[in-house]
């Protein structure tokens, strides 16, 4: 046999390690997360160090199979920033603007409430809306903007405010106390619920490890903070999504010591809601989960008896489905967020490349074994290596977006928009089903302007 004949085969027999083998480590990693066994940080360090990364891949889209079948989710929506000016100076962000300084801007509510109608009208679902830590705008500016979008748009879904802005209403509020900073969180959320509220997006969560924390991100809050925000939202019945920024001066072990303790959060608000130990999953049928007995699993969210029962990663855990969502407090989706050093303090550094951004959420899907979604976020990964990724654990690319000012990719402006067409080919392309979704993954049922959302059982 030639040379040549030798490595084609070589090839096709070692499948997706692309001709250098696969790795039996990878092998074994992969039987027990599909067995359902949670994965251990050095099974995750063994993720990130072989060579057979075409193997992780396939285990996360096994992994993400299960859980969602086909589906490709994506939603119409709007990302709005209402001021980039910003009383930190974060080393990693390009985003932020001092007050009075050129490019720096602050949205009135007319403005917002323009943008809201704007949305409903190009028909969006959800408005994701964030900014920097203004330091004069009064608490009353916050709550004015949701209930003024909430008049104009009451069907928009607001999802706004990273835990870094809560802590830092709370601090405007004046109501953030050193030694009970829980009340404070609280009292906020509570009225920005009340004004309007439905969600938390995952920002400003970065890398939980105070090393990285004060080379990079210094003056944000630290990881416990940001986990105490959220778990409040939860308690409070908000759901709410989590990132995780990396390929900067982080280190692989500490993506997995912050993927580890978002699951061990997950735990928590899956118990708070009555999910979590073995034998807590509810009866087939009931609530909308369609566990079989002695199946451990859910129904993926679906309308129709049709649709299989899924088995999650991890035996005992049963994940909520839409269906429960008029008892939310849990977090939805993660979101790996490549650091893009364009324009920020921290220029020197590389980035991440394609292939670390593909294997970080590949193993994201395969760590975070209680999170329902993982999210390839196309504006920061392109369309093109989103799609790569539905095949590699993703099952959701946010959404049709419009302006996003925090990152300009390859020197895009602030107007990154995609439409319909293009986020249903790109799921296509990747052998998914396009499934349009609204924030709270419910399936958004179209009739002309009009969408609806159907409750599931
Ligand atoms: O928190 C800032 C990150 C985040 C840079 O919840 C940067 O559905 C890369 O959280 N390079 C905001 N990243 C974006 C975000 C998000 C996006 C899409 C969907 C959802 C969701 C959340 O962007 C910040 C920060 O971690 N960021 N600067 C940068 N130079």
């Amino acid at each position: 046999m030639t040379t040549a004949a030798a490595t084609l085969e070589q090839h096709a027999r070692s499948g997706p390690g692309r001709g250098r083998g696969r790795d039996p480590r990878i092998a074994d990693i992969a039987a027990r997360a599909l067995a359902g066994e949670r994965l251990g940080l050095d099974d995750g360090e063994a993720l990130f160090a072989t060579p057979d990364i075409w193997s992780v891949c396939e285990a996360a889209d096994a992994v993400r199979t299960r859980l969602h079948g086909d589906a490709g989710y994506f939603n119409v929506n709007r990302h709005m920033n209402y001021s980039n000016v910003c009383a930190l100076s974060c080393r990693f962000c390009e985003f932020y603007r001092k007050q009075g300084e050129e490019g720096a801007y602050t949205r009135d509510t007319a403005y917002v409430v323009g943008q809201a109608r704007g949305a409903v009208e190009a028909g969006a679902t959800e408005m994701h809306i964030v900014g920097g830590l203004h330091p004069y705008l009064p608490f009353e500016y916050y709550t004015g903007l949701l209930s003024a979008i909430r008049a104009a748009a009451p069907a928009l879904h607001i999802k706004a405010f990273t835990a870094v802005e809560i802590v830092h209403l709370a601090r405007i509020a004046k109501v953030y106390k050193a030694d009970d900073r829980e009340a404070g969180i609280r009292w906020v959320l509570g009225r920005l619920k009340e004004a309007g509220l439905g969600s938390l997006p995952g920002g400003g969560a970065e890398v939980f490890d105070d090393r990285v924390h004060d080379e990079a991100f210094k003056g944000k809050i630290r990881s416990d903070v940001w986990l105490d925000v959220h778990r409040v939202a939860h308690e409070l019945g908000l759901n709410s999504n989590a990132t995780i920024l990396y390929g900067h001066v982080e280190h692989r072990r500490d993506r997995l010591v912050h993927m580890d303790m978002l699951r061990r959060a997950q735990d928590r608000a899956l118990a708070r809601l009555g999910y979590g130990g073995v034998g807590a999953v509810p009866e087939a049928g009931k609530g909308g989960l369609g566990a079989a007995p002695g199946h451990l699993g859910y129904r993926a969210e679906a309308f129709d008896d049709a649709t299989p029962v899924i088995t999650l990663t991890r035996p005992g855990v049963s994940l909520p489905t839409p269906a429960m969502n008029s008892r939310g407090g849990y977090f939805q989706t993660i979101i790996p967020l490549p650091f893009f050093p364009d324009g920020s303090d921290l220029e020197g550094l590389p980035g991440p490349g394609g292939l670390e951004n593909l294997r970080t959420l590949a193993v994201a899907r395969l760590m975070l074994d209680n999170f329902p979604h993982v999210k390839a976020f196309w504006i920061m990964q392109t369309l093109a290596m989103a799609t790569l990724m539905m095949q590699c654990g993703a099952d959701d690319i946010d959404g049709t977006v419009v302006w996003y000012d925090i990152t300009k990719v390859g020197g895009s402006s602030t107007h990154q928009e995609t439409t319909v067409a293009d986020l249903q080919r790109a799921i296509r392309e990747a052998g998914k089903v396009p499934v349009e979704r609204d924030t709270l993954y419910r399936r958004v049922a179209r009739d002309g302007a009009a969408w609806t959302t159907a409750e599931h059982r």
